[in-house]
């Protein structure tokens, strides 16, 4: 198969890649902006006889024809993706999830192509920090932020054009990943690289906000299993039963780097910040047979933390001027 991956310079989509040439005998190309977010460096090795890479915005309604004209099926990672920077400046967020994946559908459409859409958990808003419900694929969609209401109006797009023209999409929507490749702008390698740099990590609020942590790896080895298995139509929630709250993540990374667990600071909290996520994935798991398996969050996060240490090379360039930004945000 001959897959074009949107968005395959970012973190999840460069990581989906090189799980594609590891793992499947398919093809490759990536369709990628290369945004502030994008770096080719998290391409480097790849064969070149099963991968190529197309710079270009998926806005583009010429190039996105002329490539899926020329591929069996898009996966879409393509997006604006941090909540904080849509709090600053949301417009991009819509440009590029609304109106890129309205031009990626209408494409999918002309050329009945089979297109998987890589959504988020924030569709679904927040859980109360002492509820034991998580999310499921009935939970009414409820975003907080820019970012995520334009995550879930690009999901109810593929929706209406699944019902409308009878496209070919299935969604999925993944609680958060960690792992590397990761910009440092995000959680799990902002505070890695403050502790590698002598610097202290920043904690938004109190740090009691839960996130649902998986292995990019996994939701890669769940994005192939819909893509092969999933009923078109559906969506499909990816999770691994990863919840900690953030205080216990900041400290088990000072820790699992020598330093004092309370070596971090408290900074001003984020605008409307979502209390807690958690996903419930039973569907994939009893109706695809899918299964994570990065189960020990703390094996994995000493794996991600021996990546930037090893790896230096590839984040240093982003770490200032992301500081900078945080710095001008009072975080
Ligand atoms: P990222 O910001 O690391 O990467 C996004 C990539 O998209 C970059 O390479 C960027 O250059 C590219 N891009 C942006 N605008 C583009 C455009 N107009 N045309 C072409 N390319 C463009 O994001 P990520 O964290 O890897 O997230 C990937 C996808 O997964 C997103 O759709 C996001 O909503 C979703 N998701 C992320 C998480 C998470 O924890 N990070 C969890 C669930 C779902
Ligand atoms: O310095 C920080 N300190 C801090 O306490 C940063 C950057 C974040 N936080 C908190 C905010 C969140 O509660 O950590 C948590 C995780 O923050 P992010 O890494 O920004 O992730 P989040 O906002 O949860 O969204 C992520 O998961 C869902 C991705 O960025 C989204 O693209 C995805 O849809």
């Amino acid at each position: 198969m001959k897959i074009l991956v949107t968005g395959g310079a970012g973190f999840i989509g460069s990581n989906f890649v090189h799980y594609v040439i590891d793992h499947t005998p398919h093809e490759v190309t990536v369709l990628d902006k290369l945004t502030y977010a994008g770096n080719l460096a998290s391409l480097e090795g790849l064969p070149a006889h099963r991968f190529r890479f197309v710079k270009g915005d998926i806005q583009d309604a010429a190039l996105v024809d002329e490539l899926f004209g020329a591929h069996d099926a898009a996966v879409h990672y393509a997006a604006e993706s941090h909540n904080d920077n849509s709090l600053e400046n949301p417009r991009p967020f819509l440009d590029t999830n609304i109106i890129g994946t309205y031009t990626l559908l209408e494409a999918a459409r002309k050329h009945d192509m089979r297109f998987h859409h890589i959504s988020t958990d924030e569709v679904y808003g927040d859980l109360e920090l002492d509820d034991p419900a998580k999310f499921t694929e009935t939970t009414a969609y409820n975003p907080s932020s820019p970012y995520s209401s334009t995550k879930a109006s690009s999901d109810l797009l593929v929706r209406a054009w699944v019902r409308s023209f009878g496209v070919k999409a299935t969604i999925s929507n993944c609680s958060n990943n960690y792992g590397p490749y990761q910009h440092v702008e995000k959680f799990i390698p902002r505070q890695i690289t403050n502790v590698l740099r002598g610097e202290r990590p920043k904690l938004y609020g109190t740090g009691e906000n839960v996130r649902d942590w998986i292995h990019a790896n996994d939701h890669s080895s769940a994005v192939l299993t819909i893509l092969d298995k999933g009923a078109i139509g559906e969506t499909y929630l990816i999770g691994a039963d990863g919840e900690r709250n953030n205080r216990d993540v900041v400290e088990l990374i000072l820790t699992q780097l020598g330093q004092p667990s309370d070596a971090y600071d408290h900074v001003v909290d984020r605008l409307g910040h979502d209390l807690r996520y958690a996903i419930d994935s039973t569907r994939l798991r009893t109706e695809l047979g899918w299964k994570p398996t990065f189960s020990d969050f703390e094996a994995g996060l000493a794996d991600t933390i021996a990546w930037y240490r090893d790896n230096e090379a590839w984040w240093a360039p982003q770490k200032d001027l992301t500081e900078a930004r945080y710095a001008a945000q009072g975080q």
